[in-house]
């Protein structure tokens, strides 16, 4: 039943001569240019497509071996897929990197300039999206069979431009010259419907039947996107569905004279898969978005409903056997009565039978404890647009009341705490309180955060259903997040330990007794060193100052939220600029604090805090007084590729949330691998990388969570911080001065109201204090070469657990319940 570890020896035989033909013929009869006029985009797209003929080899191989053995699959539903770049990860999955490197080479071209030429396929905003990216790559690499189902954005995330200090948001456009990885089959194109009403029938037998005549129909068109797993034998898809008018033309109002009215539905129709939401972690509660989870959720199980019949025909009886469904966060949770309208409506299944088979198929992954992201939705907004849904959504409620009553009768209380509907001033439908009813699973992120979904979040429904609720902890794919993106260190980890780690990253554990090896120590920072030079070099072409390669690289890169506390990093960076005016000999050694943040449009104060973090960055980096000792690097528009670049240059890992609010990270566990030390709360995974690397090897400081919930219970007063803290007073107060916005006093201030007129929702100033000591701590550490040297490499040596092969073992046996299907030759 287990997933089965992965073959190690490669499939594919290409060799340097052939890459070269094959990058030529393409660049001749692909893109009809040639070897004196091709630019590096040219020898980009030539060299994706002479890749892309091994790809296609692979998905045919993998899709007829999981046909002819008629596997069990995963599929994996989310409405965000953060894959960054493709070229270097399918040739080093395919072991073809050096090849390419070499044949290019010999072309005259740069394999890395042309790597540079890739735009992010960043169809995704933060951790959920890119956590989503490792998974299928996971699920590859362990020849399982698995498909991601999502959408295919026209633009992804915006681009980020920093201009004066501010977040300027542009459009992103990853496939304006065309992107040669993704594959259309029109051939399996879906109609899906939207809005209308419904018709109540009474049947021969007495049987009531619902009818949905819907007011428009919209077309899904199917993108896949090659998933090579590392060895390049199993390559899955992730199929992502643009949408497009259905050419169903509104006669009525064309012949009404209504010419352009009619011509508005295709504009409608195809503004559905316009444009990625920027929001993390906020629910939009805009009738586009759901319309947007509807779209990709009822194309996608029509396209599982169309695999499964193509093999079963009209017999359901198997269908819980060969398809599981997983629910990245509640953005899918709409599949739940869309399964149930084709069940009961389309294939007239009664009630039950159909309620039992879905509750057999979907499990649910829950990513968060905020409210604001725990998503709602007008059951007006439902109505209108999922007329049906909403009717099978009370259908459910109303069935799972009743069993509420059987545990807890009479209680009402507990009735309007689990219903799926919110009473109030407008009715709301609850999509996590679906998710967990309609799912025979539900898991949390991170062992923490798993236990405050039950203790927290759903407490009577884990008592409803003990065993439903559990964790699986993330992971990261150690192919993307160590192989590939610090190669220098990869070879020297070959060379201790074998080649083999990317597969059984356990095998890093055989780092740990060079900890203490002087060589070993000065050889593993010589990396880093190299890797701190590269990002230099990044800054210096970005920003366009230098910056002290001895100094301590200090990283915080993720999405900008209050929660997040980038604003306590800013504080303390303030701090230290205060301490070394005040005391030019301030003993410090130097560090470089470099952030990568988007913050989402519509979020005022994070948009303050990326201003006021470029603002003192400016004073400081040109105040000779102490720029030999503080630099501060914003670079603009951090995404995949350029955290490829951040994560093998860190040194400190910041990791600085407000206890139990980020469910578990992952930047975390990316860091540590590339032998980055963190300085974090205990929060999310944070707990669980201290448990491995152990409290010498980690700096933790703050609140517990507990600690949390007493001060904020005993009534948290953050002026008190401000008067007993001069410092912190001192650095507040200046934030409302001109100092670092001349001209405009006050530019700054609205961090100030935040954390002492607004209540400081997440407790910075509690928390300042022990930062600030931390963070003496890491520069005493720094100080003593071993024993920094020492501390990363048992950083490195004890991330086993994290990669995403583990939490994809750990879902395919308590939850999943696949088996591999080992694709061969042929
Ligand atoms: I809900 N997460 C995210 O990136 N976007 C969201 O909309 C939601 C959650 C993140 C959490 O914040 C991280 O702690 C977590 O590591 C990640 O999801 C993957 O589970």
């Amino acid at each position: 039943m287990s997933a089965k570890k992965p073959n190690v020896e490669r499939d594919v035989t290409i060799n340097k001569s052939e890459f070269k033909a094959a990058v030529v013929r393409h660049l001749h009869c692909t893109l009809g240019t040639d070897e004196n006029k091709a630019n590096n985009h040219a020898w980009w797209k030539a060299t994706c497509s002479a890749m892309q003929e091994q790809v296609l080899e692979g998905i045919r191989k993998t899709q007829k071996t999981h046909y002819l053995n008629d596997t069990r699959a995963v599929h994996y539903f989310s409405a965000e897929f953060l894959m960054g770049r493709l070229l270097s990860n399918n040739l080093q999955n395919f072991g073809l990197f050096d090849v390419a490197n070499d044949a290019l080479n010999e072309l005259g071209v740069s394999l890395s300039d042309v790597l540079e030429e890739e735009p992010d396929m960043a169809l995704g905003n933060g951790g959920l999206g890119r956590l989503a990216a490792c998974f299928i790559d996971s699920l590859a690499t362990m020849e399982l069979p698995a498909i991601g189902y999502g959408i295919h954005y026209e633009h992804g995330l915006f681009r980020q431009e920093i201009q004066g200090g501010a977040q300027i948001e542009r459009p992103d456009s990853w496939r304006d010259y065309g992107n040669p990885w993704e594959i259309c089959r029109p051939e399996s194109i879906q109609e899906v419907s939207l809005y209308g009403y419904v018709e109540t029938k009474y049947g021969e037998n007495g049987r009531i039947q619902k009818e949905w005549h819907p007011g428009h129909i919209v077309k899904g068109i199917p993108w896949d996107i090659p998933v090579v797993g590392y060895g390049g034998k199993t390559v899955n898809v992730l199929r992502l569905w643009q949408s497009k008018s259905s050419g169903y033309f509104n006669w009525d109002v064309f012949n009404a004279g209504g010419y352009v009215d009619a011509q508005v539905e295709n504009v409608q129709a195809e503004t559905i898969s316009k444009v990625l939401y920027p929001n993390d972690e906020t629910e939009a509660g805009k009738e586009l978005r759901l319309i947007q989870q509807y779209f990709f959720c009822a194309c996608s199980l029509k396209d599982i409903i169309r695999r499964y019949k193509r093999a079963h025909g009209d017999d359901w009886s198997r269908f819980i056997d060969q398809v599981v469904i997983q629910l990245n966060d509640t953005h899918p949770a709409i599949a739940i009565p869309e399964l149930m309208r084709i069940l009961v409506d389309r294939a007239e299944l009664d009630w039950d039978q159909a309620w039992g088979i879905c509750t057999k198929v979907f499990a649910y992954t829950n990513h968060t404890l905020l409210p604001e992201a725990l998503e709602r939705w007008p059951a007006r907004m439902l109505e209108k647009i999922l007329p049906r849904h909403l009717e099978i959504i009370y259908e459910i409620n109303h069935r799972f009341m009743k069993e509420v009553d059987k545990k807890w009768p009479g209680d009402n209380a507990v009735k309007a705490r689990l219903s799926i509907i919110e009473e109030g001033n407008e009715k709301m439908v609850r999509m996590g309180h679906l998710s967990v009813i309609g799912s025979f699973a539900v898991n949390g992120v991170a062992e923490l955060h798993s236990r405050l979904v039950k203790q927290n979040l759903f407490p009577e429904f884990d008592a409803l259903w003990p065993g439903k609720l559990t964790n699986v902890t993330n992971g990261i794919t150690p192919r993307r997040w160590l192989k590939a993106c610090n190669p220098a260190l990869s070879k020297l980890i070959d060379k201790k330990v074998g080649a083999d780690w990317p597969l059984e990253l356990k095998k890093l554990e055989g780092l740990e007794k060079y900890a203490g090896n002087k060589t070993f120590q000065k050889q593993f920072m010589q990396v880093k060193q190299q890797n701190k030079q590269l990002l230099a070099a990044e800054i210096k072409e970005s920003l366009g100052f230098d910056v002290d390669t001895n100094a301590i690289f200090d990283v915080q890169i993720k999405r900008l939220h209050e929660y997040k506390r980038q604003h306590l990093a800013l504080l303390h960076i303030m701090a230290l600029y205060r301490r070394l005016l005040e005391n030019p000999d301030y003993d410090m050694h130097p560090r470089v604090f470099i952030f990568g943040a988007k913050a989402a449009p519509g979020y005022k104060l994070a948009k303050d805090i990326i201003y006021a973090i470029n603002k003192v960055a400016d004073k400081i980096n040109n105040d000779a007084r102490v720029n030999q000792k503080l630099k501060v690097a914003f670079l603009p528009n951090y995404r995949v590729s350029l955290a490829e670049k951040m994560i093998p240059a860190a040194d400190v890992s910041e990791q600085i949330s407000t206890a139990g609010k980020e469910a578990s990270g992952t930047g975390n566990m990316k860091l540590a691998l590339n032998g980055a030390v963190t300085i974090g709360t205990l929060d999310g995974a944070n707990i669980e990388i201290a448990e491995e690397v152990g409290d010498d090897n980690i700096f933790i400081f703050g609140l517990t969570v507990d600690e949390v919930n007493e001060l904020k219970a005993s009534g948290y007063k953050p002026y008190d911080y401000y008067y007993k803290n001069p410092e912190i007073k001192a650095v507040l107060d200046w934030l409302e001065t001109d100092y670092f916005t001349p001209g405009k006093p006050g530019a700054l201030a609205s961090i100030k109201q935040s954390l002492l007129d607004h209540g400081d929702q997440y407790l910075v100033l509690a928390d300042y204090e022990a930062y600030s000591k931390a963070q003496e701590e890491v520069d005493k550490a720094y100080r003593d070469k071993e024993r920094w040297a020492k501390m990363a490499i048992i950083n490195t040596a004890k991330m086993g657990k994290f990669t995403s092969d583990r939490s994809i073992r750990d879902y395919v046996e308590r939850i999943w319940k696949l088996n591999a299907c080992p694709v061969r030759k042929g």
